[in-house]
């Protein structure tokens, strides 16, 4: 018996030993299918309610009685505000109007189908009763936990509760570096491990107190002493207490700046987070992201922000934003109170009513079958949604390509059926003589199959008689490649690269020629030509800021002599020793009159 005990131990220790030493499970190998199921309920829901809520409210973008430029939650770097000051605010957090169930309706009335809450934003403050440590709501008037109640009160709502924490920290002793304005604070001891192991012990709390959650949104990951191994770390140990949860591509260092989206390679992180812009074209299947979006300019309360976006910005956002695959993460910045801004409300409410009776058209869709369209278009088997801005000058909205056979169409609103027919041999359908919605009026052609579109040639624009050639449809020649994450023809390297594109000319004439470039610094000063027939334009490269910083350039005019095919050509010259020429988005001919 002795000896049957001692066996049994031998094999339970040599289990732990096996454990211990095994490595931990990298979560981001799963398979296709498994990430499909994780992401299913992000993919399916398109619009999201982002809470930027925190001591910051209380200064609201003054301090000492003078504005602070900047987003209101940055207050204490852009006023260079010393821990020993900004703490005091602690004193004075005590948001008595706080109503989460009202926070969780007007989103759910909003229909947005997740809440993403700061439970800790860069300056450390906890909005929960955090064990480890007291610069949390506990040390505050108001003494208890935010984030419980709001994750109950979504959750009642039918919402997912999501949070955002923040790897940066501008208080705790271990983070490093010290922030540059508070250099005199005692005390501080630069010890990342120490604070990672604070973080872990954090996210634990948040997790097993709050959850399951919906994401974890990281921020604040861009500088040097957080490294790509550290985020990978977090990504598994946050996996590894909810598998289910979904993380944001920034808890590592793969996000290429504000255009959000993942560089290649083994970076961390389920999907790209464009901040204030929406990318110019969808991604593949797979490719997951969010546009995250102040309705002002701040993403924190500031009381003299008045800049809000209309509701008819907004709601034509969300149809980009869901026509090109992703989801809109739209912010509000609630006041110290515990009160949303009434401008957020009122814009909120504004876009429910049209989600109310068109939210078929966002929700569960997947991006449009179309390269190009007049109108952004979203999608799901056996319909095609087209969001209508204007009414075409004949009254039909033409469907290029279309590849199924269409069966009916009706205006989403109202359910009115509309006459489906062909315009210049392609399937097109009749708009009523006015336009139901002012804000985006939704047609649904009902069709055999999921709805696919044949890539058209570039071809005229009948109506406008603009010539649009992306880069993406370009032949290239020479050392230059299209590159998804600008949606534009860079690494142009060679002095004799270039695109040539083919159009389908059925309105000759004379012509305005321009194109939508972005230039780093490094490579500005170059010079750019199209040639089209034997005329050619050319013009000088000026940086545009960076790779995603996109502009017009117009090069001149020439002309177009007669209907048909006709070659364009874009080529350029980098300055001396630049690396690259430009990224070169699109070469636009726009009409200036006939011959
Ligand atoms: O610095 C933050 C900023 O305060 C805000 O939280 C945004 C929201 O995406 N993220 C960071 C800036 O990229």
């Amino acid at each position: 018996m002795m000896k049957m005990r001692q066996g049994v131990m031998a094999a339970a220790l040599a289990a732990v030993a096996a454990a211990a030493t095994e490595p931990a499970r990298d979560y981001r190998r799963e398979s296709p299918a498994e990430r499909a199921a994780r992401m299913a309920w992000f993919q399916e829901a398109r619009f999201g309610m982002f809470i930027h809520w925190g001591l910051y409210a209380i200064p609201a973008g003054e301090w000492n009685g003078q504005p602070v430029p900047g987003v209101g939650e940055w207050i204490m770097s852009r006023a260079k505000i010393p821990l020993s000051e900004y703490r005091q605010l602690l004193s004075r957090f005590n948001p008595t109007a706080y109503d989460p169930s009202e926070w969780a309706r007007i989103a759910k009335r909003a229909g947005m189908q997740y809440i993403v809450i700061t439970s800790k934003h860069h300056d450390g403050f906890c909005l929960w009763d955090s064990k480890e440590t007291d610069y949390d709501v506990a040390s505050t008037p108001w003494g208890r936990d935010l984030l419980k109640p709001l994750a109950e009160a979504a959750r009642a709502a039918g919402l997912k509760m999501c949070l955002y924490y923040s790897i940066m920290d501008w208080q705790h002793p271990n983070y490093d570096p010290l922030p540059s304005w508070d250099a005199g604070r005692s005390g501080h001891r630069p010890d990342m491990d120490a604070y990672v192991r604070y973080m872990k012990a954090q996210l634990r709390e948040l997790i097993e107190g709050m959850g399951p959650l919906g994401i974890l949104w990281f921020d604040g990951e861009w500088e040097p002493t957080w490294t790509h191994n550290r985020g990978v770390d977090l990504y598994n140990y946050v996996r590894s207490l909810q598998p289910s949860i979904i993380v944001n591509n920034r808890v590592d260092k793969g996000r290429k700046g504000m255009a959000g989206m993942t560089a290649e390679g083994e970076f961390a992180g389920d999907y790209g987070t464009p901040e204030q812009e929406v990318p110019s074209r969808g991604f593949p299947e797979g490719v997951y992201w969010e546009s995250c979006i102040t309705m002002n300019d701040t993403w924190g309360y500031k009381k003299d922000d008045h800049d809000w976006k209309s509701v008819t910005q907004l709601i034509r956002m969300l149809v980009d934003v869901a026509s090109k695959g992703g989801n809109l993460l739209l912010n509000v910045g609630p006041k110290a109170d515990g009160t949303i801004p009434p401008e957020s409300v009122e814009r909120l409410e504004a876009m429910g009513r049209w989600m109310e009776v068109n939210a078929e058209a966002i929700r569960g869709t997947t991006a449009t079958p179309f390269r190009r369209h007049r109108f952004r278009c979203t999608k799901r088997p056996g319909c095609l949604y087209v969001h209508v801005t204007e009414r075409p000058a004949d009254g039909w909205v033409s469907l290029p390509g279309l590849t199924n056979r269409v069966l009916s169409a009706r205006l989403l609103a109202g359910g009115t059926s509309l006459t489906v027919g062909e315009r210049n041999g392609e399937p097109a359908v009749e708009l009523p003589t006015v336009l139901p919605d002012p804000h985006v009026t939704v047609v649904a052609v009902s069709v055999e199959g999921v709805p696919g579109a044949a890539a058209r040639p570039p071809a005229q624009d009948p109506e406008t008689g603009v010539v649009h050639l992306d880069g993406e449809e370009a032949r290239l020649l020479g050392d230059l490649k299209y590159e998804m994450a600008t949606d534009s023809i860079g690494e142009w390297r060679s002095d004799d690269g270039r695109a040539e594109w083919t159009v389908k000319v059925v309105q000759p004439g004379r012509f305005r020629v321009e194109i939508e470039y972005a230039c780093e610094k490094a490579s500005d000063g170059g010079t750019v030509q199209v040639t089209v027939v034997d005329q050619a334009v050319s013009g000088q490269l000026k940086t545009t800021g960076s790779s995603h910083a996109f502009r017009r350039l117009v090069l001149g005019e020439l002309t177009i002599p007669s209907v048909g095919e006709w070659g364009v050509s874009a080529r350029g010259r980098r300055r001396e020793s630049a690396p690259t020429l430009m990224h070169l988005r699109a070469v636009r001919l726009l009409p200036v009159g006939g011959p």
